[in-house]
């Protein structure tokens, strides 16, 4: 096994990509090879995901959709709590596909309210800003490009108005649990007390079906995992043989844990301008988690940070949850 330092040699990274470059640098070097999922999303990456959302065993996207349009009414009630004006911050916006249900609904209850999506993704926060637009000029957008944390509490700072923060689509889920609570908290210690947050969360259920929505038999899910080999080659000059790697995905009923992984087809050597780093065959790559809950689990961690659980909201098939829990 070979240390950061080792695999560095004395060579510096490229400065503009020092952060991707350490991360991924440290996550090839430790001991159970990793790379951090959140890099999936370049411009390519977003086409890949928006495919995968279209696929048919990729279930996630269409039971929240499910949940809200058919039970807008209720998530505006729930969310607005008589407030006159207020603003919804959606962390990890995404190309506002799920969003767009929830945001005509209350743009039809005549109640005035912005709307400040934050992505890391400038690509896909514009084509997000030009589709809400498209449907309805009026709405008020103030799209933030950058990390949660730093835009929230940057939209935090900006108006003393009531907030209601919602991070859909599991986008929790590809975080380990401890990770997801902690970052409940966080937003909890950001936002006022009874200020609101609506969460998507991707509920325990058979495993056939879940293993199924991340091994899709077109190979999308594949590509998806490719591309950030890719991208690394690209942006890091690395010289990732995308053909010895194949994706393989495993998920465990005991702690809801789905993972995903790229399996080295045979020993070799990747090289980056200044590391070195050695695969055996077999060996695997852990790409991205993707954790189920139950719904006693997410009522546990609205307490545990800091949250009171308002209302859950789940599909005809109880296959997902997306839940309100108030500051
Ligand atoms: C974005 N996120 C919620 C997706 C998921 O279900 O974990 C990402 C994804 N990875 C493979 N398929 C979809």
């Amino acid at each position: 096994q070979q240390t950061v330092q080792e695999a560095l040699c004395q060579t510096e990274a490229p400065e503009e990509t020092d952060k991707f470059y350490q991360d991924v640098i440290e996550g090839l070097t430790s001991e159970f090879k990793r790379l951090p999922s959140k890099y999936f999303y370049d411009q390519q990456g977003d086409r890949i995901f928006q495919q995968i959302m279209a696929c048919d065993q990729y279930y996630l996207t269409r039971c929240e959709a499910e949940i809200l349009k058919n039970q807008r009414e209720q998530i505006c009630e729930t969310i607005r709590d008589g407030d006159d004006s207020f603003e919804i911050i959606e962390l990890g916006a995404g190309d506002g596909t799920k969003t767009v249900h929830l945001l005509d609904g209350l743009a039809r209850r005549g109640k005035s309210f912005r709307y400040l999506p934050i992505d890391i993704s400038g690509n896909i926060l514009n084509e997000l800003t030009d589709n809400l637009l498209a449907q309805n000029p009026e709405l008020d957008i103030e799209p933030l490009e950058g990390e949660y944390f730093e835009m929230l509490d940057q939209a935090v700072s900006l108006s003393a108005l009531h907030k209601v923060v919602m991070f859909l689509g599991s986008n929790i889920g590809n975080m380990p649990p401890e990770d997801a609570l902690q970052f409940c908290t966080r937003i909890r210690q950001s936002i006022m007390p009874g200020d609101m947050v609506l969460i998507g969360f991707d509920l325990v259920k058979d495993p056939y079906t879940i293993r199924a929505a991340y091994s899709d038999e077109q190979g999308i899910t594949n590509a998806f995992n490719l591309n950030l080999l890719k991208r690394i080659n690209t942006e890091l000059g690395a010289d990732f043989n995308l053909n010895l790697f194949d994706h393989y995905c495993s998920y465990d009923p005991l702690t809801g844990a789905c993972k995903s992984y790229l399996v080295s087809q045979r020993k070799h050597t990747v090289s980056f301008p200044s590391a070195q780093i050695h695969f055996n065959e077999g060996e695997c790559i852990w790409m991205e988690i993707s954790q189920k809950y139950s719904l006693s689990q997410i009522s546990q961690m609205a307490l545990n940070s800091g949250f009171e659980p308002i209302s859950t909201f789940t599909d005809s098939k109880g296959w997902f949850a997306d839940v309100v829990w108030k500051a």
